[in-house]
């Protein structure tokens, strides 16, 4: 059935899943800090307060903004906005880094992003950590979810890997966000087989994509073994560990985010994917969603988010 989706019910989506993101990062990084150790959570137990977010964050605030602004993705103010807006100690990638400075400097972001590492263009998975909310926005179609995520990808990410791992996310929040709409959730076998058959097919994330299908109901360390848990920082290592943890939770926002945690890995990445899937999917404050003393606890975020 298609519907008409108005541009505050997109952003109320967006912002749902924008607190997913933040809460998921800023909760994650605290298991870096020396003396937190999982099984804490695993037992109930929350880092003290305040829990500052990273540069997922930031990136993802810039891409609800720039929604905000124009209802899609200019690559050009985009890059700019990311650039402008980076705050060096929130634990950029080194690629990012330098990307951003460039932009920051006059480079076109199709140069800066073409000459990452080496003229591969980066896979990290820092276009797949921001875009959670964008698929959440464009509810009402997976399609545009895809291509939009896209542009927001290529300016940072010029590999074929960090953009699939982009749409990857996209689409499972757009897929996630439609079903909250419907009131009918999405079943994790069909919601990863969606998002299997929009993610470029010759792509290393498009086959741990399927590989996460066949792992439903498997044991956390199986998981782990096949599909990887972020530790490498690629698109390829984390996106499929991450669908598979959103597709088995995705009623459960505080079970989907200790998963991420008892993982390990790349966890402030992680569980700022997986919340921003989930919480399009459960919202906030919400039965099965982002507590609210979660959200307390987390930084403010930048005032100039929408
Ligand atoms: N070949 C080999 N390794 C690569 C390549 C490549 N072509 N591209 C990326 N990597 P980066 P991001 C690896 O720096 O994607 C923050 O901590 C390489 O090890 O472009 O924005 C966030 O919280 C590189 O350092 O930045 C996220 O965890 C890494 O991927 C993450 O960084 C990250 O790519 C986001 O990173
Ligand atoms: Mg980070």
């Amino acid at each position: 059935m298609s519907f008409t989706l108005f541009a505050d019910a997109r952003l109320a989506l967006a912002r749902d899943s924008l607190a997913g993101l933040s809460v998921g990062d800023a909760l994650g990084s605290q298991y870096f800090v020396p003396g937190r150790h999982p099984a804490d959570l695993a037992a109930g137990s929350l880092p003290p307060p305040p829990w500052e977010w990273t540069d997922d964050t930031e990136m993802a605030c810039s891409v609800v903004a720039e929604l905000a602004e124009s209802g899609r993705v200019d690559r050009d103010r985009l890059a700019l906005a990311f650039a402008d807006r980076a705050e060096p100690y929130r634990g950029y990638g080194p690629g990012a880094v330098t990307i951003l400075r460039l932009i920051r400097t006059g480079t076109p972001w199709p140069v800066a992003a073409a000459s990452a590492f080496d003229g591969q263009g980066s896979c990290g998975n820092g276009a797949a950590m921001r875009v959670a909310p964008l698929g959440a926005y464009f509810a009402d179609s997976p399609t545009r979810a895809a291509l939009e995520a896209r542009a927001s990808a290529e300016v940072t990410h010029a590999h074929p890997e960090g953009i699939a791992g982009a749409v990857a996310v996209a689409v499972a929040a757009a897929t996630a966000a439609r079903g909250r709409l419907d009131g009918d959730r999405p079943a994790a076998d069909r919601l990863l087989a969606g998002v299997a058959g929009a993610v470029d097919p010759a792509s290393e994330v498009h086959r741990r994509v399927r590989r996460a299908a066949e792992l439903l109901g498997h044991p956390l360390p199986r998981v782990v073994a096949a599909l990887g848990n972020g530790s490498r920082v690629t698109a390829q290592d984390t996106v499929g560990f991450t669908l598979w943890v959103a597709a088995t939770h995705l009623h459960d926002y505080p079970a989907a985010i200790r998963e991420c945690v008892a993982a390990g890995g790349d966890v402030d990445t992680t569980a700022a994917i997986v919340g921003g899937i989930v919480a399009a999917y459960t919202g906030v404050g919400t039965p099965g969603g982002v507590p609210t003393d979660w959200l307390t606890a987390r930084e403010p975020l930048p005032t100039w988010t929408p």
